[in-house]
């Protein structure tokens, strides 16, 4: 609870066996959060029986992908208070303190990973990626005249029930560009927002996104054009088209 309004923290996992059950326990641990969904996607082997060691519930998402994970989790969670993370521990549990301090000047509150003295050493923020993500949260910031933007692949968000509502049935993406996606339709709806440093660490276990530098480029790329074309306001034939390549 933070300020009588129940948190849910949703995570979720397609490859974060070996560290999933800890992220669950440093929410747990932080007393405050009032339920967890793990959301499995198609994870990996042995994944249920770790998030069974916690008190997370785990929900499973047959449909692949990142934004189809995330949009289950949006469904089943029952908070006031949404918040979405990863369980690979590149993120800090205690970070939410931060968030919550936002949640009443704003709807949103997202995260950003590449202000340089949070970024841990071993993170997988080098140039390409700290810069890659910069110049295209420049982009998205400009061409929809948005406040002050430094990433558009940070996955660590807290939203109200009320935004949350609002924005569920216009989210169309299924695969990993849903986080920008996510942050062009809350702009368009109106909705308050902004984006806070967050610690970023190594992560436990290989990395199924942005760990290979060429499926990081061409997923840059992907969100440029999703960027641009959300800005002609193409609808969901040009999304499947994009997530199709
Ligand atoms: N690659 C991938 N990730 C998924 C999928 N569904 C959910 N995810 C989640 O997307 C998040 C990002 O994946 P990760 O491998 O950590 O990529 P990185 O953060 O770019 O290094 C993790 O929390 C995954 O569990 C999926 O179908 N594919
Ligand atoms: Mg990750």
């Amino acid at each position: 609870m933070y300020k009588n309004k129940k948190i849910s923290v949703i995570l979720p996992t397609y490859n974060e066996k070996d560290s999933i059950r800890k992220v669950v326990n440093d929410f747990n641990q932080l007393g405050i959060i009032d339920e967890i969904i793990v959301i499995n996607n198609n994870a990996a082997a042995g994944t249920s029986e770790e998030v069974a060691k916690t008190k997370a519930r785990e929900v499973f998402e047959p449909i692949q992908g990142y934004g189809a994970a995330i949009k289950r989790g949006f469904k089943e969670s029952t908070g006031e208070l949404v918040v979405v993370c990863e369980p690979d521990d590149t993120f800090l549990a205690a970070d939410i303190l931060k968030f919550l301090a936002y949640c009443e000047d704003v709807d949103i509150v997202y995260g950003t990973r590449t202000v340089s003295h949070f970024i841990w050493e071993g993170a997988n923020m080098g140039v390409f990626l700290k810069w890659g993500n910069w110049a295209t949260a420049k982009l998205m910031e400009v061409i929809f005249n948005t406040n002050y933007l430094s990433d558009v692949g940070c996955t660590y968000r807290l939203i109200s029930r009320k935004a949350l509502n609002s924005i569920l049935p216009v989210l169309c993406v299924n695969s990993n560009f849903f986080g920008p996606e996510m942050m062009i339709r809350g702009f368009q709806l109106h909705l308050k927002a902004i984006q806070i440093p967050v610690n970023y660490k190594d992560r436990i276990g290989t990395s199924s996104v942005t760990g290979d530098l060429k499926k990081a480029f061409f997923l840059g790329l992907k969100m440029i054009i999703l960027i641009i074309g959300l800005r002609f306001n193409l609808g969901a034939k040009f999304i499947r088209l994009l997530e199709r390549i």
